[in-house]
């Protein structure tokens, strides 16, 4: 029966009765794209962009996206037609996440370091905006309004002087509407390999930028990887990445029918997103299995979820701390703490790119609109890796300064260590001073 086709069981297993090997493969991640064929066709794009410019962008979006271009950026008309047909009820659902995300944003400002060492040795730490970023919004089925607000609002606030936003065509009006009211300085219709090609390398439309931001499908990851090591540009990318997932921690007193909306909506992103679930209680386990068949029944992306929740798992722990701890060894994306104590849980959190605590924190909120970065590590990678924040489009840099006395407090060290490394130069950029301070002082 078609009731019987829905039904997906997440696998089940019992954390205490894992060897180790056994408890690894249970945290284990599909396998990241890595193959040969991927990357010889991304560098072949990325090539052809770098000797044909515009050309080639509009040849390979007729050849992938079926779009014909005369242009590749968006005049001024076609911005303000794109942001008419916007419904006022979404603008106003971007205008409310907006402002959350602008103040929890700004707060993270940095304040800069300036201190004396020793007497005569000042040394700041201070930050730049970075001048040139480029932004990609995937299109698709899910064109994603909210990733525009997380990457284009930090890179404004941060003050990035040129702010460029690339997506697919045909692009979506409300991306359109975000970027343009996040203060998007130009619009591009490209999407794809040839995108970030086109962003790392420069074409005749098209500026090159310093740092490139944003999520996309495995030809977009692996184009930001490969021109992140190209010696023809010098471009960095925000971060590694891998398929969206979440893992819930809940106790047996959390609400099952929570928790399997909040596995679905992370499911449905795409068939490889991972969910986990760790908890204490069998009962629970079987009342969230139960709540996802019936949720699942009534989703629009009930495929995609369903082929997610078939490589996802329910891991049963024998305490809280446990959980911490297995949750800490997969470094989740999301993370959801469903228990009668979340705060306290937290302190013992290592490894997540970010929290939602308590039965009222839906994932969602932090996807969209509670002020937080939606731009996270992934598989595993939020044990070393930072969640998006105001740092990622700024630089930091050092400056010293130091006085004759300060000079002469620091110099012998210096040169000793010079002279270690037997480095004379060095040694001689200091003995060149401390004897022309010498002699200065020795006159008076
Ligand atoms: N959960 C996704 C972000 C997103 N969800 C955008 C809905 N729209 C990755 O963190
Ligand atoms: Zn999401």
């Amino acid at each position: 029966t078609s009731t019987d086709a829905m039904k997906v069981e997440m696998q089940q297993l019992n954390w205490g009765a894992l060897n180790l090997s056994e408890q690894k493969q249970a945290l284990q991640r599909s396998p990241l794209v890595g193959d040969l064929a991927l990357e010889q066709s991304v560098k072949n794009i990325i090539d052809t962009v770098a000797n044909e410019g515009d050309v080639a962008l509009k040849q390979f979006s007729k050849q992938f996206d079926n779009v014909k271009l005369d242009e590749l950026a968006l005049s001024g008309m076609e911005i303000e037609a794109a942001c008419a047909r916007v419904s006022d009820e979404i603008k106003s659902a971007i205008a409310q996440a907006m402002g959350n995300i602008e103040t929890f944003h700004k707060a993270q400002a940095f304040q800069g370091i300036d201190v004396e060492t020793q007497a005569g040795v000042r040394c700041e730490l201070r930050s730049e905006s970075i001048e040139k970023v480029g932004l990609y919004i995937p299109g698709g089925s899910a064109p994603l309004i909210s990733t525009v607000l997380m990457l284009a609002l930090p890179a404004k606030i941060a003050g990035c002087e040129q702010r460029v936003l690339v997506s697919p065509p045909p692009i979506d009006d409300a991306i359109v509407y975000a970027a343009n009211a996040c203060g998007i300085t130009e619009i591009f219709q490209v999407g794809g390999a040839q995108a970030i090609a086109a962003l790392a390398l420069g074409t005749e439309s098209i500026p090159a930028v310093d740092k490139i931001f944003g999520p996309g499908n495995r030809y977009v990851t692996e184009a930001k990887r490969l021109v992140s090591q190209d010696s023809r540009c010098v471009v960095s990318i925000d971060m590694p990445a891998g398929p969206s997932e979440v893992l819930v921690i809940a106790d047996k007193d959390a609400n099952a029918n929570f928790i399997a909306a909040d596995l679905l909506s992370q499911a449905e992103h795409g068939p490889d997103s991972q969910v986990m679930l760790v908890t204490d209680s069998q009962k629970l386990a079987n009342e969230v299995n139960q709540a996802l068949q019936q949720q699942l029944a009534l989703l629009s992306r009930a495929d995609i979820a369903k082929t997610a929740l078939s490589c996802s798992r329910t891991l049963l722990v024998s305490d809280m701390n446990e959980a911490a701890k297995v949750s800490n060894r997969y470094g989740p994306e999301h993370l959801i703490i469903q228990t009668c104590a979340p705060r306290e849980l937290l302190r013992q959190i290592r490894a997540a790119g970010s929290v939602f605590l308590g039965a009222y924190t839906p994932e969602s909120v932090g996807d969209y609109a509670s002020g937080t970065n939606h731009v996270l590590p992934t598989y595993g990678y939020s044990r070393a890796v930072s969640s998006l924040s105001l740092a990622d489009f700024c630089r930091r840099f050092t400056v010293q300064e130091l006085s004759a006395e300060g000079l002469m407090g620091l110099g012998q060290s210096v040169m000793t260590l010079a002279s270690a490394e037997q480095l004379d130069a060095h040694k001689n950029a200091i003995a060149v001073r401390l004897l022309s301070i010498e002699a200065a002082t020795s006159k008076d």
